[in-house]
C-alpha cells in the first residue's frame, strides 16, 4: 500500500473504532492534517449519530461544515469525549510531535479537553527517539528571536517557517538537531520560555491510543 492507501486505511479504522463510542450528545474533537481530513470524510458519513464537533483548526471546521457536520466552539462546549488527530511522529510511549500543520496549540488544548486521545497515522511516523521531524514552536510575534536563542541553549537549531501565521496570528519557529529522549522535560522546560505559546511536543499528555496503519494491518498501541 502505498503512504496515501495506508492514511485512508486508519482514517476508515479510527471511525470504526469510535462508532461504538458515539450517543446522540457526544462531541468529537477533530484535528488537522491530511490524515485527519480523511477521517472527517469519513466520519461525515455517520454525521446522524452524535451530536457535532469541536476543530482543532479552522481548515477542518470548514471541511467538517461542508459535510454538514456541526462544528461547535469549544468554550459553548463542557466535554469532548473522544478527540482523533493526526501526528509527525511518535515514539513507543505515544509521546507525539505535532505541529507540521502550524494548529499546534488549537491541538494542544482539544487533546486537554478531552476524555480519550486518538492518534491516527502509517507507520512512518513511529520512531524511536522523537526529533528527527523538526518540532514546531508557537511563538508570538515580537518575541521570535529572543525565544530562537534561548531555543539553541537547549541544543536545538530554530528555524523561523516564514510566511506562516498561524489561526492565533502567531508564528512558528521549526527546531531541528534535537535528540529528544526526555520528552515530558523538554516539553515543559520550552514551555517556561517567555514568548512561548505551546510546543510541539505532546508528553505531559500523551496520546491514549496510536492507532497505525502498517502493511500487515491496523496496528493498537497503548
Ligand atoms: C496534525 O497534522 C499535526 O499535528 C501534524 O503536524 C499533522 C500530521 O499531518 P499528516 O496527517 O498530513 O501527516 O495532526
Amino acid at each position: 500500500m502505498t503512504q496515501d492507501e495506508l492514511k485512508l486505511a486508519v482514517a476508515k479504522a479510527a471511525v470504526e473504532y469510535i462508532l461504538p463510542k458515539l450517543e446522540k450528545d457526544t462531541i468529537v474533537g477533530v484535528g488537522s492534517g491530511s490524515t485527519a481530513n480523511l477521517f472527517i470524510d469519513e466520519l461525515a458519513k455517520h454525521k446522524q449519530l452524535f451530536d457535532g464537533t469541536v476543530a482543532s483548526s479552522e481548515a477542518s471546521a470548514e471541511r467538517l461544515r461542508k459535510h454538514g457536520v456541526t462544528v461547535y466552539d469549544l468554550n459553548s462546549v463542557n466535554k469532548i469525549a473522544i478527540y482523533i488527530d493526526g501526528a509527525d511522529e511518535s515514539n513507543e510511549f505515544l509521546h507525539l510531535i505535532k505541529g507540521g500543520g502550524a494548529a499546534l496549540t488549537r491541538e494542544k488544548i482539544v487533546t486537554a479537553c478531552s476524555d480519550e486521545f486518538i492518534c491516527i497515522a502509517d507507520q512512518s511516523k513511529l520512531v524511536d527517539v522523537l526529533g528527527d521531524f523538526p518540532l514546531p514552536i508557537e511563538v508570538i510575534p515580537m518575541a521570535r528571536s529572543y525565544v530562537a536563542r534561548e531555543l539553541v541553549k537547549l541544543g536545538g537549531d530554530p528555524v523561523y517557517r516564514e510566511g506562516v501565521v498561524t489561526d492565533n496570528g502567531n508564528h512558528i519557529l521549526d527546531v531541528y538537531n534535537l535528540k529528544i529522549v526526555n520528552p515530558v522535560a523538554l516539553e515543559a522546560a520550552i514551555n517556561a520560555i517567555v514568548g512561548v505559546v505551546t510546543n510541539g511536543l505532546f508528553a505531559a499528555r500523551p496520546a491514549d491510543v496510536l492507532l497505525l496503519a502498517t502493511q500487515d494491518g491496523i496496528k493498537t498501541l497503548t
